[in-house]
């Protein structure tokens, strides 16, 4: 079934949060980020194989996978430069979502392509899981799906569209998820920078303990 705010999924919520002028204004600053921080083609730790999502991040960490394996890292991986920092626009976001005392150190930034997907995963190399992961979506929507702390966990598929929030903390802080397609055509939003479509989604973390 698609299309539920899941009722009995403690910790997470999913709801609209920005307006179309706010994701007019939070793209412009995500382009400024990709300017300084262009997006790569990550691969998957061992087999070296290229995932679907271009990425890039800002936050005094980015996270980054590569043959090695994931972590989180302070530079761009081909340019070797520190990433840039979050924009104001995306860490408002954080604190009025997160119910943290402390802002987030890191935001991934993944591209997604008409055609590409993300498959199901945990959000768990980070150090501090009181902290929830505060996701943003924008442009084209996409079928997103969540499950529960174990991979064999029943899941449920729902809609994310352009400009919405949606935060897995508490219980559902280490619940797999994933991306299951993009559909393309539904927004105009990335038109102007990415004239296939597509999505952008920001993911907000805190990954170290605050001193
Ligand atoms: C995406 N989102 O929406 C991928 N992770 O493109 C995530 O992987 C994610 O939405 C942690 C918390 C929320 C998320
Ligand atoms: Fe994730």
């Amino acid at each position: 079934m698609d299309d539920l705010f899941p009722p009995d999924c403690p910790g997470f919520m999913h709801r609209p949060h920005w307006s179309a002028a706010e994701q007019a204004e939070a793209l412009a600053a995500v382009r400024s980020v990709a300017e300084a921080a262009p997006f790569y083609v990550p691969v998957m730790p061992r087999s070296g194989r290229p995932f679907s999502v271009r990425m890039t991040n800002c936050g005094s960490l980015g996270w980054v996978s590569d043959r090695n394996g994931y972590r989180y890292h302070a530079t761009h991986p081909v340019t070797g430069a520190p990433w840039p920092p979050i924009p104001p626009i995306i860490l408002d976001v954080w604190a009025s979502v997160a119910g943290y005392p402390h802002p987030p150190e890191a935001c991934l930034v993944n591209y997604y392509a008409p055609g590409a997907k993300l498959g199901l995963h945990q959000d768990a190399d980070e150090t501090d899981f009181t902290a929830p992961v505060v996701s943003l979506s924008l442009g084209d929507d996409c079928r997103f799906r969540l499950g529960g702390p174990a991979r064999r966990d029943p899941t449920r598929a729902m809609r994310l569209v352009s400009g919405d929030v949606a935060v897995l903390g508490s219980e559902s802080r280490l619940a797999f998820h994933g991306v299951d397609r993009i559909y393309p055509g539904t927004s105009t939003l990335l038109r102007d920078w990415f004239p296939e479509g597509g999505r952008i989604n920001l993911t907000l973390r805190r990954v170290t303990k605050p001193a």
